[in-house]
C-alpha cells in the first residue's frame, strides 16, 4: 500500500461541474492534481477547490475509524462494536415507539457518491420510516415538483444547451461561482465566451450584479422573490403579442386557453409597480427572447429557495415550451446518461410524488416521501406520537444548512440516539452518540450517477480509487448495507428471517457490479442481447478520461409517448399558485428600515464543509455582510464596522463589506459558516468561524407546494454593534 503510485483519472466530486482531473500519486500520497484536457465534458476546466481533494485526504481531523461518545469525550471503537451498537439502539427505539421515531437526513455530498445514491435505499428500506429528510428540501425540490407536473418524472429536468444556444436567460443562479447546478457545466466562462463569439446573448436577472451578471450583455436587477411576476409577464407578452413558436410538442400539449386566462392579470403594465422592472424592459426582453434563433431560460437556487419556488420552475419551462425552445437544439433538452436513474425509477414505478403526506406537527406538505427539513426541529422537539427520538445523518450538516440553526442545535442535542455517517465532527455530528466514517472520495471508485443526467453534454466516466485506504476502512456503500441488514435483522422476530438478513449483508453486490448492470440496461448498453454491441464498464475503464456520447438531442416527445403522457399547461396546483401570486402580488411590507437578506457562494468554498481546508479559508474574510454603500450611509455605517443583523428568528454579528454590486435594500451573507461548538473537531474551520446565516433564516415560512426552505428575501435589521 505504501508504494502505490501512478497517474489516475478522476472526476472531481465536490460540486456538480464534474471536472476531469489527473491525479499523480507517489508512495500512496497525492503529489499533484491537474485538469484533464482529454475529459470530453470538462476539456481541461478546473477550479481552485480541486486541491481540497488532497487536503481532505490528508486532514488529521478526518476520522478514519468509528468514534463513540463517552463521559471523557470521543473514544475510537472497532466496526463490529459500532455496527452492533447502532443497530441495537435504533431498532430498540423503533420497536418501542414505531418506525417514524427514527429519522434519516441525507446531505448534499451524498448526491455525488454512487455508494450513497444507490445503497441508501437499503437503509431506507430497513428503517422503513416516514421521517425522511434530505438537503433537497433546502434546495431543488421545487424543480423536481415542476418536472413531475410537466413531464411526469422528477428527474426529467431540462438542461440548457449552452454550447448551441443563441440566447441564454439566467435567473437566480451564479454559475461563474457555483459552476452550475442542475446544469453540469464545467468551464462555464469558456462556454459563455463561445456563446458571445457566435453572436449570442446572455441576460442575467439577479438582485446582485453577480460574477455571472458581469459577463452578461444585460443585467436586470430584481427584488428578491419577485421572479414569478417577471416570468408570468414574459409569458403574458409571448401570448399577447403572438411571439410563440410552433413546436413538435404542440400535439402533446393541452390547456393553453386556460393558461392564457390565468396569465391575463400579469401584463408587464399590471405588474410593473410590484415587480419594480419597467414595462419596456420586460416587453423588450420577451421579444428578444422569443425572436432569438434559439434560446434557453434557466433558473436555480435564487428561484427555488423562494416563496414561489415551484411556480418559478414551472413558468421557466413553460416559457421555453411556448417559444419553441423546449426539447430543441439550442434550447433546453433532456440528457441521456449511460446509467439512467430516471428510467430505472420510472420502470420501478417511482417517478416521484407530489404531496406524499403531511408533517405531524404543522401539517406541511411532504414531497416524494420526504418531509421538509425546515420542519425537522419541531418534529424532534414537540412531544406526542410519532416524535423523532433517533437519527441517522448521512453526509450532511443540517445545523448549519437548514433554517433556524439554533432550534436544530437544541433539537439534535435532545435526541435519545444519533448515528452520523460522516468523517468530520462538525456542528451537527458533534451531537452524535456514534460516528461511522466512510473512506474519502480518493479512496474509492465512483460514477456520477446523478450528474451525468443533468450535464450539458452526454458523456460517461468511471473514476477508480486513487489512494489505497487504511486497513479496516469502510466505503459508504459498505456502511449503509451493513447497517441496513443489522437493523432489519434486529427488528425481525422470526428467527429464520433474522438469520437470513444477517447473511444478506455478505451478498450485497459491489458498486462495480451495480454499475455494470445499470450500463447494460441503459440506452447505450446491450441489455444482455449478446448480438448487440453496447457500452460496458470495460469501455469506460479503457477510456479513463471518459467516453463521449455526443451532444444532447431532442427526446422529450419520445419519452412522453413511451409513458403515455401529455403536457398540461394548466394543472390545478399551478393555477392555484398563479391565483395566490395575483392575490399577494404586492411586495411584503417591510417594518422600519428592514432590508432583504439573500445568500451567496464563493468559488473557494462548498456549503459548510470545505472550511477545514486552507483553500477554503486562505485570503480575505469571506463571511461578511455585503451591503450597498447607499444603505450603509443611510445607517451611518462604514466599511470597517461590525454589524448586528437580526431577524424574527435570531441575531448574528458579522463584518460589514460595502459592495456596490448589491441592489439597494438587499444585503447578502453566505451560508455554511458559524464553526463553533465545544466538541467540534475542525482545527482550521474553528479558526475562521464566521457566523451561521441560518440563525437568521426562518423555519416558520415554507414554499407551500413542496415545503422547500426559503433562504432568499428574509427581512432583517442591520445596526452597528
Ligand atoms: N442560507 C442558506 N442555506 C443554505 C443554502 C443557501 O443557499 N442559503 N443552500 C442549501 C443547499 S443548496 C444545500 S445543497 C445545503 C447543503 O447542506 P448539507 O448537505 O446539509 O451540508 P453540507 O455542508 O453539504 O455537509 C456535507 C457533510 O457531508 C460530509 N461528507 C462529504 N463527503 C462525504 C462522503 O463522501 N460521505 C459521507 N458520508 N459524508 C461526506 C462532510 O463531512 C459534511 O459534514 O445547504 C442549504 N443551505
Ligand atoms: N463554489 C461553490 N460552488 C457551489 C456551492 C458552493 O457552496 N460553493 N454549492 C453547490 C450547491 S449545493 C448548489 S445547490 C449550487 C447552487 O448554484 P447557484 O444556483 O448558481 O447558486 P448561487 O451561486 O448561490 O447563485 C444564486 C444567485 O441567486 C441570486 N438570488 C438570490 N435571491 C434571488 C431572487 O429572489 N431572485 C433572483 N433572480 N436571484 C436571486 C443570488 O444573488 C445569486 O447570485 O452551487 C453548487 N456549487
Ligand atoms: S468546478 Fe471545482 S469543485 Fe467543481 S468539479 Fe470542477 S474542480 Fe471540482
Ligand atoms: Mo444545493
Amino acid at each position: 500500500m505504501q508504494n502505490r503510485a501512478g497517474l489516475f483519472h478522476k472526476t472531481c466530486n465536490l460540486c456538480e461541474a464534474m471536472c476531469g482531473l489527473l491525479i499523480e500519486v507517489e508512495h500512496n500520497r497525492v503529489k499533484s492534481i491537474k485538469p484533464d484536457p482529454h475529459d470530453p465534458l470538462s476539456e481541461g476546466a478546473i477550479c481552485p477547490k480541486a486541491i481540497a481533494l488532497r487536503e481532505i485526504q490528508e486532514d488529521p481531523d478526518r476520522l478514519r475509524l468509528p468514534v463513540k461518545r463517552s463521559r471523557d469525550g470521543w473514544v475510537t471503537i472497532g466496526w463490529e462494536e459500532a455496527f452492533s451498537l447502532a443497530a441495537a439502539r435504533l431498532s430498540e427505539i423503533q420497536l418501542r415507539l414505531g418506525n417514524d421515531a427514527v429519522a434519516s437526513y441525507l446531505g448534499n455530498p451524498g448526491a455525488h457518491n454512487f455508494g450513497i445514491v444507490v445503497y441508501l435505499t437499503l437503509l431506507n428500506n430497513a428503517l422503513d420510516t416516514g421521517s425522511r429528510y434530505t438537503a433537497s428540501s433546502l434546495d431543488q425540490n421545487p424543480k423536481h415538483a415542476s418536472s413531475i407536473l410537466l413531464y411526469g418524472n422528477y428527474l426529467s429536468i431540462p438542461i440548457p444547451d449552452i454550447d448551441h444556444t443563441d440566447f441564454m436567460l439566467i435567473l437566480g443562479a451564479n454559475p461563474v461561482v457555483s459552476n452550475g447546478s442542475l446544469m453540469t457545466v464545467p468551464g462555464f466562462r469558456r462556454r459563455v465566451r463561445a456563446l458571445h463569439e457566435r453572436g449570442g446573448e446572455l441576460v442575467v436577472v439577479d438582485p446582485k450584479r453577480s460574477e455571472t451578471a458581469e459577463l452578461a450583455d444585460l443585467h436586470i436587477p430584481i427584488q428578491p422573490g419577485r421572479d414569478p411576476l417577471l416570468l408570468a409577464a414574459l409569458i403574458y407578452c409571448v401570448l399577447d403579442e403572438g411571439l410563440g413558436r410552433e413546436s413538435h410538442l404542440d400535439p402533446l400539449t393541452d390547456g393553453l386557453d386556460r393558461l392564457k386566462e390565468h396569465i391575463a392579470p400579469f401584463s408587464p403594465e399590471a405588474v410593473e409597480a410590484d415587480l419594480g422592472i419597467d414595462r419596456q424592459t420586460v416587453r423588450e426582453l420577451a421579444r428578444r427572447y422569443a425572436g432569438a434563433r434559439s434560446a434557453a431560460c434557466y433558473g436555480r437556487v435564487g428561484t427555488c429557495q423562494s416563496p414561489y419556488g415551484t411556480l418559478n420552475s414551472w413558468l421557466l419551462d413553460v416559457l421555453n415550451l411556448l417559444t419553441g425552445n423546449l426539447d430543441r437544439e439550442g434550447g433546453v433538452m433532456f440528457p441521456e446518461p449511460a446509467a439512467d436513474l430516471a428510467a430505472l425509477l420510472e420502470a420501478r414505478g417511482l417517478p416521484g410524488e407530489l404531496d406524499s403526506g403531511r408533517t405531524r406537527v404543522r401539517g406541511a406538505p411532504c414531497f416524494n416521501g420526504e418531509r421538509p427539513t425546515a420542519c425537522l426541529a419541531e418534529e424532534i422537539l414537540v412531544e406526542g406520537e410519532g416524535q423523532i427520538r433517533g437519527m441517522v445523518t448521512i453526509a450532511g450538516n443540517p445545523c448549519l444548512s437548514a433554517p433556524n440553526g439554533r432550534a436544530l442545535q437544541s433539537a439534535f442535542a435532545a435526541l435519545d440516539f444519533y448515528v452520523a455517517i460522516d468523517f468530520y465532527i462538525n456542528e451537527t455530528t458533534q451531537h452524535a452518540d456514534l460516528i461511522l466514517p466512510p473512506t474519502w472520495s480518493l479512496e474509492h471508485d465512483n460514477h456520477e450517477i446523478l450528474f451525468h443526467g443533468f450535464a450539458v453534454r452526454n458523456t460517461a466516466k468511471y473514476s477508480p480509487r486513487v489512494i489505497e485506504p487504511e486497513d479496516d476502512s469502510r466505503d459508504d456503500w459498505q456502511i449503509l448495507s451493513e447497517l441496513a441488514c443489522r437493523i432489519a435483522a434486529a427488528k425481525q422476530r422470526n428467527p429464520l428471517k433474522r438469520a437470513a438478513l444477517r447473511l444478506a449483508r455478505r451478498l450485497v453486490p459491489s458498486p462495480r457490479t451495480a454499475l455494470r448492470l445499470m450500463l447494460r440496461l441503459g440506452t447505450y448498453g446491450n441489455r444482455f442481447l449478446p448480438w448487440r454491441k453496447g457500452l460496458r464498464l470495460r469501455d469506460l475503464e479503457t477510456s479513463p478520461s471518459g467516453v463521449d456520447l455526443g451532444p444532447m438531442k431532442p427526446r422529450l416527445a419520445g419519452l412522453l409517448e413511451q409513458h403515455g403522457r401529455r403536457i398540461d399547461l394548466a394543472p390545478a396546483l399551478i393555477i392555484a399558485e398563479l391565483e395566490r401570486l395575483d392575490r399577494d402580488r404586492a411586495a411584503p411590507s417591510l417594518v422600519g428600515d428592514q432590508l432583504l437578506l439573500i445568500g451567496r457562494r464563493d468559488v473557494r468554498t462548498n456549503n459548510s464543509w470545505l472550511h477545514n481546508t486552507r483553500v477554503g479559508t486562505r485570503g480575505k474574510e469571506r463571511c461578511t455582510l455585503q451591503m450597498h454603500p447607499d444603505d450603509a450611509t443611510r445607517r451611518n455605517l462604514s466599511a470597517k464596522d461590525s454589524v448586528a443583523i437580526s431577524s424574527r428568528v435570531g441575531r448574528v454579528i458579522a463584518p460589514l463589506e460595502l459592495c456596490e454590486k448589491m441592489m439597494p435594500g438587499v444585503v447578502s451573507l453566505p451560508h455554511g459558516w458559524g464553526h463553533a461548538g465545544k466538541e467540534l473537531q475542525m482545527q482550521v474551520a474553528t479558526q475562521h468561524p464566521g457566523v451561521n446565516c441560518n440563525d437568521l433564516t426562518d423555519d416558520a415560512v415554507l414554499e407551500p407546494v413542496v415545503g422547500n426552505a426559503i433562504f432568499n428575501g428574509v427581512p432583517v435589521e442591520v445596526a452597528r454593534v
